[in-house]
């Protein structure tokens, strides 16, 4: 139930028993991702202190080592995490292989996985631009009291039990799905809490905005260069407005709360485009299924993707339904 005022804490709690499995161990997990959510928050936001606290790899005033701002988030949600003992394993986009939680989960009795990208377009920090955290939760498919396996993590995103994402912005919004809907949440950094601003977010069925990386337009598939032209051309509610921040949740925020479509296609420089299937596409796609838009690499629904491996990377395209669909028909016109 939506109720106003409502803090995340709460939002969660209240939703517990609407969950098929509802033991309370995904609210601690959800709980526990929003508590790391605001260490990074508060770490993110000094960023620009770099000249007076340090670069990473400096010692601070208090001895310690300033880390790169993408290894503190990893270390961050992998200790929260593991600390909490709900899981049974993670995998992150800065990690090599996947992390079994054999330390605390001895018997292996947890049951859930996590992955994550601690924090996506990191590029963006040194220049005070958005970046995100995304994170998607499954269940494991081996059985408990044994040790997780890789086919644990290589599950298709449409068995996802819940994923989200923390976009430190100028506000900073945790926006997640259990299945059940999409709900935003706004911290307030006076208290330290998030509260429910953006209840029940939905994709508009179409938008006016296109994001993608036109400086690779001359290595792009031709149905996707054709579907360029098509947004800019002058015709009914076009040209479509340009807007790429070259930080996914930033692009896909803003293009659920406005309308948009937000294109990572294949190219000659890269035979699968960019982004992980796993890590970022997956839980981006569960949202906006989740939130009345649209996800595919093009020709397959993202969810219905059979994985096989931790990082690999699969074109993205995702956001207003209708305009995914014209998108995809032309690439299916230029086959
Ligand atoms: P990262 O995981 O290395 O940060 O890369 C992912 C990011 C996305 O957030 C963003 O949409 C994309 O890379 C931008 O890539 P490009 O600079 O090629 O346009
Ligand atoms: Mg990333």
């Amino acid at each position: 139930m939506i109720k106003k005022n409502q803090t995340l804490g709460e939002f969660i709690i209240g939703n517990q028993a609407s969950f098929k499995y509802s033991s309370g161990e995904l609210s601690s997990l959800l709980n526990s991702i929003r508590l790391a959510a605001k260490v990074v928050n508060h770490e993110v936001n000094k960023a620009g202190l770099v000249d007076i606290i340090g670069a990473a790899g400096d010692v601070n005033i208090q001895g310690e080592n300033q880390q790169k701002l993408d290894v503190y988030a990893n270390d961050k949600f992998i200790q929260t995490l593991t600390n909490r003992n709900i899981v049974c394993g993670i995998a992150s986009e800065e990690e090599d292989d996947f992390i079994s939680i054999n330390s605390i989960d001895e018997n292996h009795q947890n049951k859930y996985i996590v992955l994550i990208d601690p924090l996506d377009g990191s590029s963006n920090i040194d220049v005070n631009v958005s970046v995100g955290t995304i994170f998607s939760i499954y269940r494991r498919v081996t059985p408990v009291g044994t040790p997780v396996t890789l086919e644990d993590f290589l599950q298709k995103g449409n068995q996802q039990v819940a994923a989200g994402y923390v976009v430190y912005g100028t506000s900073t919004m945790l926006v997640y799905t259990t299945g059940d809907g999409v709900n935003g949440f706004t911290l307030n950094p006076a208290i330290g809490s998030f509260y429910l601003s953006h209840p029940n977010m939905e994709f508009p069925e179409s938008g006016t905005i296109y994001s993608v990386n036109e400086g690779n337009y001359i290595h792009f598939p031709q149905g996707i260069k054709n579907y360029i032209k098509y947004c800019q051309k002058e015709e009914d509610d076009r040209p479509y407005t340009s807007r790429y921040i070259g930080s996914l949740v930033s692009d896909f925020h803003r293009n659920m709360i406005k309308g948009g479509i937000y294109l990572y296609p294949k190219s000659s420089l890269n035979s699968n485009g960019k982004l992980r299937l796993l890590y970022e596409c997956n839980p981006m796609a569960f949202i906006a299924e989740q939130a009345n838009g649209k996800a595919s690499d093009g020709f397959t629904r993202i969810l219905d993707i059979q994985p096989t491996e931790l990082h690999e990377r699969v074109p993205f395209i995702c956001g207003s339904r209708n305009m995914v669909e014209t998108c995809e028909s032309f690439l299916r016109n230029a086959q």
